[in-house]
């Protein structure tokens, strides 16, 4: 940071922001868990938005909305373009999921969560809501030790021979879909194992960060642009590298790019193109998964669990909170 203006903004994401966007992401997070399991992702969803919006409106900031629900056209609240926040405050941009699985959370299945990173102004990819090809490993490899434009088999080799293991002992993430059988297979022929996740790809990514307790080396594959600028934004504060590509492949697709600033369709991602400064990132559990508990009602009380991660210092902090006042989660 060496302008003054940047790195005035970089205190205001230390000071005041940093821990204040949990509210956002637990809020938004009870929300959503009110209709776990109900088989309306729609309705979860909507809540999700609805809750984060709200809270999102009482932070000290002029926000942007650079990866939201949808684009302005198709998405009533939290699309891209729109503005939030109090209006006085730093200029930042704002990647927002609010509800990250939706089917999870209408399946009751583990692993939805509530998430938004923030960011100076200017400084995040303004991506369409396209699909997006990813790879990701977590912190401690040389740079571009795994590459998108490289055959999974090498990159499986390459990873363990960094690691110092054999590719057996390699395991890849990656979400379940017919559209990666070709990929799962290269992913095993190369003798490494696969997990399979049905949603849910930013907890995915961050699960690459911490190895030891996850046992993911690598992520692989297409999911949602959104979800891959959440997930590089994470992967900035905890460590790692992710390399994404849009996937522009219609004239429609390359048109809404352009008009966000795209101009080379075929551009390869990396981590610091996604996320070009200091940012925070926080999620809340929905439904209990690998990385966070899911909200928990109880009598008189609600719980959530978030985890909140700065890039500038590196910092991430697990915020178990036990909430007493009812009313702050009305709309
Ligand atoms: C992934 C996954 C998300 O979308 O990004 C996926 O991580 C990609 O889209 O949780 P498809 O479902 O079409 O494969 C989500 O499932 C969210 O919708």
């Amino acid at each position: 940071m060496t302008s003054s203006s940047s790195s005035n903004t970089s205190t205001m994401l230390d000071r005041v922001l940093a821990l204040e966007i949990a509210r956002v992401t637990e809020r938004a997070a009870v929300a959503a868990a009110h209709l776990r399991g109900r088989g309306d992702e729609k309705a979860a969803d909507q809540a999700a938005v609805d809750a984060m919006r709200q809270e999102m409106n009482n932070l000290p900031i002029a926000g942007t909305i650079v990866i939201g629900e949808g684009e302005r056209d198709e998405a009533p609240m939290l699309f891209i373009g729109e503005k939030v926040g109090g209006g006085r405050g730093p200029k930042v941009d704002i990647a927002v999921d609010p509800l990250e699985g939706t089917t999870l959370c209408a399946k009751n299945m583990p692993g939805a969560i509530a998430t938004m990173a923030m960011a100076e102004g200017g400084t995040l990819l303004n991506a369409p809501d396209v699909y997006m090809e990813k790879i990701a490993i977590g912190p401690g490899y040389g740079r571009d030790t795994v590459d998108l434009d490289v055959p999974p088999e090498e990159n499986i080799r390459a990873l363990a021979k960094a690691k110092g293991v054999k590719p057996a002992e390699i395991t890849a993430l990656i979400l379940d879909r017919p559209r990666h059988a070709d990929l799962v297979a290269a992913v095993r022929k190369a003798g490494a194992a696969v997990r399979f996740i049905t949603d849910g790809d930013v907890a995915g990514v961050i699960h690459t960060a911490d190895p030891e307790a996850t046992g993911i080396d690598i992520y692989l594959g297409i999911g949602g642009a959104p979800e891959g600028v959440l997930a590089a934004a994470a992967l900035a504060c905890i460590g790692g590298q992710i390399q994404g590509r849009l996937i522009l492949d219609t004239e429609e697709k390359r048109t809404r790019a352009a008009k966000m600033g795209i101009k080379d369709p075929n551009k390869k991602y990396r981590m610091e193109d996604m996320v070009r400064g200091d940012c925070v990132f926080a999620a809340t559990g929905v439904t209990t998964g690998s990385l966070l508990e899911g909200v928990r009602f109880k009598r008189g009380m609600v719980e959530t669990e978030t985890v909140v991660m700065r890039a500038a210092t590196g910092t991430v902090r697990w915020i178990r909170a036990e909430h007493r006042q009812m009313e702050k989660f009305l709309l």
